[in-house]
């Protein structure tokens, strides 16, 4: 387990709602102080919150920190929950003052919390202190992140699967299965003549081919998983009047762009958030490619190749009604063939543009003004983004996850490769290669990591989480 902080030793203290107009705000203070300086701040009826049993609540008084006797200035009426340790969130005695919404009362509830001996907690300090007390490993208190995060229900299932240990149990059973493989090849290294030494360096080769397979296994999850929490960016590309506008309000169902028949009305990007099947996407509609725009027009024209470069995936708009001119060809042949979905729109007006004109770019026949297509397109969109989306309720590794997995993984096959040359050196080499990818596995799960990769992961909290 990673060092523990100083600042465990702390009392720390945040608002832990979001700023802004609500019925409730939450005051957040855990620590060994917590119930001395609650005592201080917070008045009820019968018995001060420190002679309180845990996972209890009463109603009273929030106020300034009382000084000999006096009970300080009245901040607002409240209640107030009361957590023992080890029976907490950190699992350091803990409370939640809950006072009336908007931005004065909390904010005046954490400056007495901080006058009465607290310090206001840093980003993800709260969680950091679970992980920190062995209470969820790291991944589970990534999940945390993740679920506050959630853009979509999937993502929010997703995030709950890991929290719930799905990703942590996958770890410890390959952790596990590392551990018994270097004794067995400990073993046989210390008795290489011994003429038990062969069975152990068969199950060896075995365990990493199994552990191999696990990694891979996790592996394959990071694809959704970057899906799930970071989304899309899709991108509506074409030339000036086919139809981008129409379909990026057909798409978000809201009239959010002006379409007009004039070409160039659209003249900067507009980008809004809309969930497909549970991936979040960020859509953008842009100018039309008009290579021959001058002044605003053509700014816009930069800005939507500049996020065309950066798309994830291509919605091209064509009006299939007119041919199409070489610079509309050329504009489209920049586009990448596998990520992009041709719209052939208009075809209310008619057919000058078939799909076999703009091969080998898929496209889907359309006519949007009168919604027709759009399934197609919707369904489309959610088939190249997600291939084979889950089913069930799976947790999906992260990005700093997969970046460790694989190194891990390479470590695995290239081991189980030196093994399988029955060579004393290279079984060295191969053991050695073993406690690397162990070494991966437990910066993963938090058992051995360094506070800067701590300090990183909890800088993305929000305060009072
Ligand atoms: N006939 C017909 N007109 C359409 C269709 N889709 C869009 N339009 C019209 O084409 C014009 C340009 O559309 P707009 O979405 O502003 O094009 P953009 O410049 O590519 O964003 C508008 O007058 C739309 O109403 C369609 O399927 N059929
Ligand atoms: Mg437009």
């Amino acid at each position: 387990m990673c060092q523990r902080m100083d600042s465990a030793s702390d009392t720390i203290a945040a608002i832990a709602t979001a700023p802004g107009c609500g019925a409730i705000a939450i005051v957040r203070i855990s620590g060994p102080q917590t119930l001395q300086i609650a005592d201080r701040i917070f008045s009820c009826p019968a018995q001060p919150p420190s002679a309180r049993p845990g996972n209890t609540f009463v109603l009273g008084f929030a106020h300034t920190p009382a000084l000999d006797g006096s009970s300080g200035d009245l901040i607002d009426e409240s209640l107030i929950l009361i957590f023992r340790a080890p029976h907490s969130y950190t699992r350091s005695d803990l409370v939640e003052i809950q006072c009336h919404g908007g931005t004065t009362s909390a904010r005046r509830i954490l400056a007495a919390a901080v006058d009465a001996g607290a310090r206001p907690a840093e980003p993800g300090e709260f969680t950091k202190l679970a992980f920190l007390s062995g209470r969820i490993d790291l991944p589970r208190a990534e999940a945390v992140l993740d679920l506050v995060r959630a853009q979509s229900d999937r993502a929010s299932a997703s995030a709950l699967a890991q929290l719930r240990g799905g990703i942590s149990r996958s770890l410890t059973t390959l952790s596990d299965l590392l551990v018994s493989t270097i004794a067995n090849l400990e073993l046989a290294l210390d008795f290489p003549d011994d003429e038990y030494a062969g069975p152990p360096i068969e199950a060896a080769i075995s365990s990493l081919e199994l552990a191999v397979k696990q990694s891979s296994d996790l592996l394959s999850t990071a694809g959704e998983g970057q899906l799930l929490r970071q989304g899309a960016l899709v991108v509506i590309s074409g030339p000036p009047n086919a139809g981008k506008s129409t379909l990026f309000n057909c798409l978000l169902a809201n009239e959010r762009s002006i379409t007009d028949h004039e070409p160039g009305t659209t003249r900067d990007t507009i980008e809004e958030t809309w969930i497909l099947n549970g991936i979040p996407i960020h859509l953008v509609d842009t100018a039309g490619l008009n290579g021959s725009a001058t002044g605003p027009e053509a700014d816009g024209v930069r800005r939507a190749r500049s996020m065309i470069r950066r798309a994830d995936y291509h919605l091209h708009v064509l009006d299939a009604s007119q041919s199409l001119p070489a610079a509309s060809l050329a504009d489209l042949h920049m586009l990448p063939k596998t990520e992009s979905l041709v719209i052939l729109n208009k075809a209310d007006l008619g057919t000058a543009l078939t799909s076999s004109d703009i091969a080998p770019f898929a496209s889907i026949c359309a006519s949007l003004l009168r919604s027709e297509g759009l399934d197609i397109v919707r369904q489309s969109l959610s088939t190249a983004l997600a291939q084979a989306p889950s089913t069930e309720d799976v947790a999906h590794v992260s990005q700093r996850h997969a970046a460790a997995l694989r190194r891990a993984r390479d470590l695995l096959a290239q081991a189980h490769d030196l093994l399988a040359q029955h060579s004393p050196e290279n079984q060295v080499l191969a053991a050695s290669n073993i406690y690397r990818a162990i070494s991966h596995i437990d910066a993963l799960t938090g058992k051995h990591c360094s506070e800067e990769v701590l300090a990183t992961i909890f800088a993305s909290f929000c305060i009072g989480k």
